[in-house]
């Protein structure tokens, strides 16, 4: 038996995102958000499900947040649902969105447990899209707006804030992959490309409101952050490997920390798709004159790079490259399992980015929760996913990283984007018929945890 026992000060908690739980899409004011429109469109998602109810989380928060005390937890991460507060993403602003996000955050306080606020977890208002979203530099001012409205509002008593939730999904689903909204265009790299720029100038502008704005607290990004393995280790993989690295983590490390993207993936877009990303000098160097506080690690799984001797680089269908393989396991997404991924992660932001403060902001797994005994489900599975993986944090903390808290996702079944409900990751489970909630096995497992500060295995 070994024990895991992890600083005094760690931060454990839970996150969710506004468009996966609230539902009330059309209530009290709200304006239509990117997702709201494709949801609806058929065949975008599993069973053609939206999120117009979802966990009914906007009449059930009082509810859902005793639960997250009786887990114990310290932190909860939601997100903002920007039209909800600004139906066409600016000018007036909705009062009863805004009194939800009240009510919320104070009952939160009230309870002991510490708001993390994520302002953008993809609920771009549609207004916006028509005006040409993240592909029109605009749309950076008015998020910066949207952003220091909440920070005026709410600043003085959330201090913990995150910009942007996952950019890269953002930038490469919507305009090469076709799991975000628009998803109307295919392999346009360009527009990804220029889409990660503009988010990375919303970003760096509402961190400079934020300074003007809040004395205390702190504001960062939540990133997917995954190393790329070669599959095997053959010359043609490892080259794969390295520009699949470069494209899901150094174009968006690189710009916030060293004000540059990456030479090997301007020169790789150059002599694929024919074009030069050249962004403005001062973009760039505003970027980096703009450093936020801590970087948001979400990590699910590594990624294998396999050399197909195609041309297209990623299938991020199956969310890897290398075929599965019998010696390796796999979550409900059948994403690879394997926790020397977020230590690998970790200690990469240590290494290559000057021992930045971090948190992980996302971490968990889907499964089938088929087990099921007096109404708990019995998720041994999830349980073991979890011992792994935040065994791996462990070891990073202990190797000098500056690992500050790990925010389990999710804390409860909600709406899994293009795979509708059919994909459960929470540590509740939530009967989508009857809205009933019930703590599973890992969630008390995770409980225990967060109360002892850590587990033994
Ligand atoms: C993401 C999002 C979450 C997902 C989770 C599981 O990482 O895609 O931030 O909203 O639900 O990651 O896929």
């Amino acid at each position: 038996m070994a024990e895991i026992i992890f600083p005094k000060d760690f931060l454990w908690g839970a996150g969710t995102s506004s468009y996966q739980i609230e539902g009330a899409w059309k209530e009290a004011g709200k304006g239509e958000s990117v997702w709201d429109v494709f949801s609806h469109i058929p065949g975008k998602v599993d069973n053609n499900e939206n999120g117009d109810i979802a966990c009914d989380h906007y009449h059930r928060y009082e509810e859902d947040i005793l639960l997250m005390k009786e887990l114990g937890l310290k932190v909860y991460r939601f997100s903002i649902n920007w039209p909800r507060l600004f139906p066409k993403g600016f000018g007036e602003p909705n009062i009863d969105g805004m009194r939800f996000y009240d009510n919320l955050i104070n009952g939160l306080l009230e309870n002991g447990i510490t708001p993390l606020v994520t302002l953008y977890h993809w609920e771009l208002p549609q207004a916006l899209m028509l005006n040409g979203g993240w592909e029109n530099r605009e749309t950076a001012e008015v998020f910066a707006d949207y952003a220091e409205f909440c920070f005026r509002a709410y600043g003085d008593r959330v201090k913990k804030w995150t910009t942007f939730n996952e950019a890269w999904i953002v930038a490469y689903e919507g305009y090469v992959g076709k799991g975000q909204p628009p998803a109307d265009k295919r392999n346009d790299h360009f527009a990804e490309c220029m889409v990660s720029h503009h988010i990375n100038i919303a970003h760096a502008k509402a961190v400079e409101r934020f300074r003007e704005v809040i004395g205390d607290g702190e504001i960062g990004i939540a990133q997917v952050i995954a190393p790329v393995y070669p599959d095997e280790d053959t010359k043609s993989n490892k080259a794969k490997a390295l520009i699949a690295d470069g494209i899901l983590n150094r174009w968006y490390m690189d710009p916030l920390f060293f004000g540059k993207y990456p030479e090997d993936i301007i020169s790789f877009n150059k002599q694929k798709y024919n074009f030069e990303f050249k962004p403005d000098a001062d973009d760039l160097k505003f970027i980096k004159d703009n450093p936020c506080d801590y970087i948001g690690i979400n990590h699910y799984s590594p990624f294998r790079a396999k050399d197909n001797g195609k041309d297209k680089l990623f299938d991020w269908e199956g969310c890897m490259w290398g075929a599965q393989k019998p010696e390796r396991k796999y979550t409900g997404m059948n994403w690879e399992i394997e926790p020397q991924g977020i230590y690998d992660s970790i200690m990469r932001l240590h290494k290559d980015y000057g021992k930045p403060k971090l948190y992980i902001t996302e971490n968990g797994a889907a499964f089938d929760d088929e087990n099921i005994v007096d109404g708990v489900v019995q998720d041994d599975n999830r349980v073991d996913f979890y011992k792994g993986y935040i065994s791996a944090c462990a070891r990073a903390v202990q190797e000098g990283a500056n690992l500050k808290g790990y925010i389990a996702w999710s804390l409860m079944d909600n709406f899994e984007w293009c795979r509708g409900y059919s994909k459960r990751f929470g540590i509740v489970r939530v009967d989508f018929a009857t809205q009933k909630r019930t703590i599973k096995k890992s969630g008390r497992w995770y409980a225990a945890v967060i109360k002892n500060n850590g587990f033994e295995i």
